[in-house]
This record gives structure tokens, sequence and C-alpha cells, in this order.
């Protein structure tokens, strides 16, 4: 690349990662850049980056329209955009949405669905409708099921994203009827209700969902809506009992204690009462009211199909489990034994086995004793009050995450329709690559997920960019491209990659967190995508596609470990309340040695992520990169470095990255010719025509590597600052 005075250029910036700056003057490989700041710094050459003199101030609707198709260019774009609240933006077939942090009810009216229906993509503003549509039109043209792959870090807007896209497919493939109990009704209220019991106040966001789902919308062979099916993934279920502030439980408690005739039934009172939630002291969330929410999940219920009578024991569930967190434990004379600490405690069993309709004693037992299978029969043994809290918080996640299972199959058994269903669009709404100072088992998974995505994504880039050069009719030969496929060996391969040791060291009794790290370390020596931990030797750190993570492995073996307990089960399975009995009725597979059976997170996640892939596999995909724009939730502010490293995270930079190790340039030939037909004054009088013209430009600058297209010239990357410089000189 080369510059000289004059050059419009951008150039690096601690703060904001780029500005804008002009080339004031050129010595040994050293630029002297005047910014637009005002401020005169040096770079060296190979650092700046070529920037259009003529871009629209306003930006371009879609980045493969930009003349320099490099990082500050896309980022500079996306904000001068933002500022005039123009949200959405294309990278090709690729939607990039930047969180308004307001409401822009405009939007999203009907009147705007009524717009985009059945017009071809890209001829309107960028729009969430617009992919929604373009899934549904490719959906009834080719008669292939299609998925749009949302995702984003938390807060990014995903969910609202997602809500929006099903807003959209259910009024083009809705039946109009206003009926509330229509299957389009049903597809958009199990929203809120999966909201309810899944989502959560953290600090990144109000209402952040602790799952992953993959919602699948049913259509018939006439386009019409005719249920859905939803498949959730890896539930935070530690948030049950355990929370920080400023963040909340989930939703559901806080609209119960709101409750007026259930908190008074279930003796529930104001939310702090209770040791799940008032471990924080965050009790409510800005604009919302408890109550009216309680109204609305309750609605929802109602449209989904859920019975009053399941519906009083769903609460009733929550509410045991609420009492059951404030039931404290103190050691009993014996050694090593507990029993409940005081009257207080005491009421708060009393409530739970009330509530759960079960025996107060044998759940009482099953809290502080564990029961272990030997030849003589069962020996109870006694457990210490940390053990016995620590069971009492296994029961209420094991029950919790039960109910959040039922109500998925719930919804799915009312409104999944399999039998009519040849067609579908799956939305897929998942947590984001995440990166903190400390990443645990969570992360692991969560990284994991997004490297299998990623690598489909990249699948798919590159299948697209090959078919442009395809219809194009030009010959290519693919270079340079970096596949991630090492990685996910690295973590998935049997029987030696990362989840397979973890399993293995959670099997064996004496296994730690220490010894599963040398384990790893021992069987991938030199992997470049490995390192051990510069301060811990316990942790590893991983380089993903999206930057380098470093794991602390402390907890991996316990949070890996999903113990069955069986006593669990059996208590209640054992109770009155025939929704409870049912809840607990398959009770999991004899164990072996002790009454706690082993099945491992990672394994099972690992699976459930295979299954997705097939199923977008067999799809057609459809990308919306949602992005966070500032981590204040706020409207207009736009934070460089952050949204650079999400561009990055999201593989937005990746496929610019794939398109620039192509031809990243292409102009039809008509574009080419007004903007670089005064490099050819000479054939000004021929009549060439545009192509021609444009082989004429090129050839008579010496360039070789270029391709000519049926409709379009393709360039290399820093081809058309060289013709961009030459014009300059006109
Ligand atoms: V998380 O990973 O589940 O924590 P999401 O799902 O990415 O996260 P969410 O969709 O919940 O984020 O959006 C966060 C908040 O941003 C919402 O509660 C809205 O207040 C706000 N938001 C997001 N998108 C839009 C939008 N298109 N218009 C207006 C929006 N507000
Ligand atoms: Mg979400």
């Amino acid at each position: 690349m080369s510059f000289w005075r004059g050059s419009t250029v951008w150039v690096e910036d601690k703060e904001n990662a780029w500005v804008e700056g002009e080339v004031f003057d050129v010595k040994n490989g050293t630029a002297v850049v005047n910014t637009a700041q005002g401020k005169r710094v040096t770079s060296p050459l190979g650092k700046l980056l070529p920037r259009d003199p003529e871009a629209d101030h306003g930006g371009v609707d879609d980045m493969t329209k930009l003349i320099y198709l490099n990082e500050p260019g896309v980022l500079y774009n996306l904000s001068r955009r933002y500022a005039l609240n123009e949200i959405y933006t294309y990278t090709g077939s690729i939607l990039i949405a930047i969180n308004p942090f307001t409401k822009l009810p405009h939007l999203y009216n009907e009147h705007m669905m009524e717009q985009y229906k059945g017009v071809q993509f890209g001829e309107l503003s960028p729009h969430a409708f617009a992919i929604a549509d373009a899934a549904y039109r490719a959906m009834m043209n080719q008669a292939r099921s299609q998925s749009i792959l949302v995702s984003g870090e938390s807060g990014a807007g995903k969910t609202e994203t997602t809500k929006l896209i099903m807003q959209y497919l259910t009024y083009v493939g809705g039946r109009t009827s206003g009926d509330d109990r229509s299957v389009e009704q049903q597809v958009l209220e199990s929203n809120p209700l999966l909201e309810a019991f899944g989502n959560a106040k953290t600090v990144r966001n109000d209402n952040s969902s602790r799952f992953g789902k993959f919602v699948e919308i049913q259509f018939d062979g006439s386009g019409r809506i005719c249920g859905a099916a939803i498949r959730t993934y890896l539930l935070e279920r530690s948030r049950v009992v355990k929370i920080t502030d400023p963040e909340r439980n989930y939703h559901c408690f806080y609209q119960l204690c709101a409750s007026v005739k259930e908190a008074e039934m279930y003796k529930l009172g104001h939310a702090s009462n209770f040791h799940y939630l008032n471990q924080s002291n965050t009790y409510e969330l800005d604009g919302r009211d408890n109550s009216h929410e309680f109204s609305k999940t309750r609605r929802a219920m109602d449209i989904v199909g859920i019975s009053h009578y399941d519906q009083e024991a769903i609460f009733r569930i929550l509410a045991a489990i609420l009492h059951l967190g404030n039931v404290e434990f103190a050691p009993k004379k014996e050694h090593d034994s507990s029993e409940v600490k005081d009257e207080r405690s005491n009421f708060h069993l009393k409530m739970a086995a009330n509530l759960f309709m079960c025996d107060e004693k044998v759940l009482l037992s099953t809290l502080c004793f564990r029961y272990l299978k030997t030849h003589d029969g069962n020996i109870a043994k006694a457990l210490d009050c940390s053990a016995a809290v620590a069971s009492r918080d296994t029961l209420a996640k094991t029950v919790y995450a039960r109910l959040f299972d039922w109500l998925v199959e719930k919804i799915n058994k009312s409104i999944g329709q399999i039998e009519c269903s040849r067609l579908m669009i799956g939305l897929l709404d998942i947590y984001g690559f995440e990166c903190f100072k400390i990443n645990s088992f969570e992360q692991f998974c969560i990284n994991f997920a997004n490297e299998k995505l990623q690598q489909h994504f990249n699948q798919h880039i590159f299948k697209m960019e090959q078919e442009e050069y395809t219809n194009e009719q030009i010959n290519w030969s693919y270079i340079d491209f970096v596949d991630n496929q090492d990685i996910l060996d690295l973590i998935e391969k049997k029987p030696v990659g990362i989840v397979s040791l973890l399993d293995e060291a959670c099997m064996f009794p004496k296994a730690t967190h220490d010894t599963f790290a040398m384990k790893l370390f021992q069987s991938f020596p030199t992997h470049p995508r490995l390192e051990k931990g510069k301060i811990l030797k316990s942790d590893f750190s991983l380089s993903h596609y999206a930057g380098k993570v470093l794991y602390q492995t402390s907890f991996f073996l316990d949070k890996n470990r999903d113990y069955v307990v069986a006593e669990h089960w059996s208590l209640l399975s054992s109770s009155r309340c025939s929704f409870i009995s049912r809840l607990f009725a398959s009770v999991p597979e004899e164990p072996s040695r002790s009454s706690y059976k082993f099945s491992s997170v990672a394994s099972r996640f690992k699976q459930q992520l295979q299954a997705l892939m097939e199923t977008l596999n067999s799809t057609e995909p459809h990308y919306v990169r949602c992005i966070k724009p500032n981590s204040s939730h706020c409207p207009r502010k736009f934070e460089n470095r952050s949204v650079l490293h999400q561009l990055r995270c999201g593989g937005v930079l990746e496929a610019v990255r794939i398109s620039l190790a192509g031809y990243p340039t292409r102009r039809t030939y008509s574009e080419f010719v007004d903007r670089f037909g005064i490099l050819a004054s000479e054939h000004k009088d021929q009549r060439l025509d545009e192509k021609t013209l444009t082989e004429r430009i090129l050839r008579k600058l010496q360039f070789k590597n270029f391709q000519l297209g049926k409709s379009k010239v393709f360039l290399r990357a820093g081809q058309i600052a060289i013709l961009d410089a030459r014009r300059m000189r006109y």
C-alpha cells in the first residue's frame, strides 16, 4: 500500500481505536499524519489504512458498498449510522443490529411489516423484518427450511430481535383471526412465559436470558403457521439459590411475591423475607411492576394452554422453593450431623413440605442424610450443616430445573404440530462469546457453542463468496482460509479432548482440578491453541477465534457433575399433588455405588450442540449480529473499542477478512467507469462499452490480478487505493 502527502487515511488511536487523518509527510517508512482532531501524529506506513475521502457522511446501508472494506471503515460507517438512529446495516447478507437502548415504535409497527412484505432483499433500508421476510420467501420459493441465527453479547438485543422476527413471521404467516388462542398468538405468548421463568436481572441486562433457545416456527405448505417447537440449552441453575447484588433471581419469584392472592395463600410476604432473594438488595426493575408482570405471566399461561390446576401447582412449587431456602441447620450434639436450627426454620420446613404436599419428616431426612448402598443394604450417613445446606440447595435447583423443562415440554405439546410441519424457520437466540476476568465452566461451554456456530458461519460465508464468483463466472482459487476445526477437535474429540478428559476426571473419585489440568497438558503438550496458565498451573487458556480466554478450572469438576439424587426424586414422586408426582415420576436409573448418579453437563451439552448443528445444516442460514454500543445502556453513545471487539467476536471482521482474501472490491462496470473513467480520457471519443473501458484502465495501470465478471469488475485488496490516488492527481 502506498501513501503520500495528501493521502486520506485511518491512523490507530489508543482511545478510539482509529481516527481520521491526512498524510502530511512520508519519510523512511514513517508517515506524519494530521488527524481530524487537529493533532499531528506519526505512524509506520504499514499501520495506516486508506480512507475514502468521499465517504458519505450518512454512511452506506451495506458494508460491501464501502470503497475500502477495512476495519476502521466498517466501524466509522456503523457509528455514523447509529448517530442518525439507523441501527441496522448489512454486511452482504448479514444483518448488523445495534441496540438503540430506546424505544423506536415507528420502526416496528404494522405499517412497517406491511412494507417489507415480499420486497426484494436490499431494496428497503436494512431491518430485522427484511431478514425475516427473506427467510420466509426463500422457504416458500425453494420449499426449504431456513434458520436465522441471532448472536451477540449479553444485552446486545438478541432476544428483542428474535421477538421482532417472530412478530413478523406470525404477521405474514398468521390467519388474522384475532383469536387469543390462535396458534400464532400462542407462539408469541411462549416468550413472556419463558422469560418469566428463564430470565433475570444481571449487571449486563435487566432482562437477561439465562438459557439458550432454538425456536422452530412450523409452516404448512401454503405458508401458514401451524405450530412451534422450542429447544432450550443450559439453564443457569445456580441462580435459583445464589445471587449477588445488584442482580436478581428469576423474575417469576418476585412476581409471585407481589401477587395478591397467592402471596397470602402461600404465606410469602415481601420478597426480602427469603434467603434465595435477599442475598441481593434488588427487588424491583426499572419501568416494570412485579404484580402487573404476574398477571401477564398468568395470561400467557392461559393462552399457551396451561390449566388452572397446573398453574396453581406451578406457583405452589415456586413458593415451596422459597420456603425451603429459609430452612437453616445447626450442628447436632452427635458428631458431624445436623438438625433444623430454630422455630423459624421449622416453620419454613413445614411450609415447604405442605406446599410440596409431601411428608415433612421425609423431607427433613432427605436434607440431613445421605443414603449409601452397601452389600449389607442401605446405610444412612448424617450430613453436617454445610452438607445439609448443599443438599437443600441441590433440591431447590433440581425442582426448579425440572419445572422449567416441564414448561418447555408443555409449550411444545400444546403448540407443536410436528405432523403438519413440512417446513420451518428456526430462530436461534443463544449466548454470545464470553471473556471475563474469571472464566469458569459456564464460559467454557458457551464459547464451545460459539466455536461451533463460528465454523458454521465461516463455511456459509465462504460458500456465499464462492457463489458470487461463480455467478459472475470468474476464476478464483481460495486463499488463506483459517478453519477452526483444530480447536473443536481439542475440545470435543473422543477419547482425548477437553470434554472427555473432564468426564474422566469426574468419574474418578480421587481426581481434582489439578490432576485434570495436568492430564490435559500431558495429552496436548504442544497444541497451538492451548496454553498453561502463567500464574496458576491448573488454569488453561484457549485461543478462540474471537481471542484468547483464560479458564480457571477450580470448579470445573463440580459444575460438570449433574448429580441426580435418588432420594430427592423419590420424595417428590410421593407427593400428594399429582402435578408434582408426575413431574418426578420417572426416577432416574438405579445408580450403582451410591444414591448419587453422575451425569456430565458438558457431554450432554455437546450432544445438544451436535443435534442443533444437524438441524442447522439442513436449513439455509441467515445471520443477525447484535451489537451493544455501550455498557451504560444509554442511547446514542457509541464506544469504538467495544464495538470493534464485538464485530470481531461475531465474526463480522472474519467475514470481511474472508472477503479481503478474495476480491473484496466489486463494482458494476458503470459504477467503475463513473469514478475512474477520467483515467482513460484518451478513449473518450471511442465509444467503448463500459467493460472494455474498465479493462483498458486497469491494463494501463499495469494491474494483473483482477477479474472481469459478467456485470462487475473484481479487484484485489489495495487496488482501489491506487486507482483513487491516480484519480486525485488528475
Ligand atoms: V442476554 O444475552 O439474554 O443477557 P440479549 O438477549 O442480547 O441479552 P435483550 O434482547 O434482552 O438482550 O436486550 C436488552 C435490552 O435492550 C432490552 O431489554 C431493551 O431494553 C433493549 N433493546 C434491545 N433491542 C432493542 C430494540 N430493537 N429496540 C429497543 C431494544 N430496545
Ligand atoms: Mg436474551
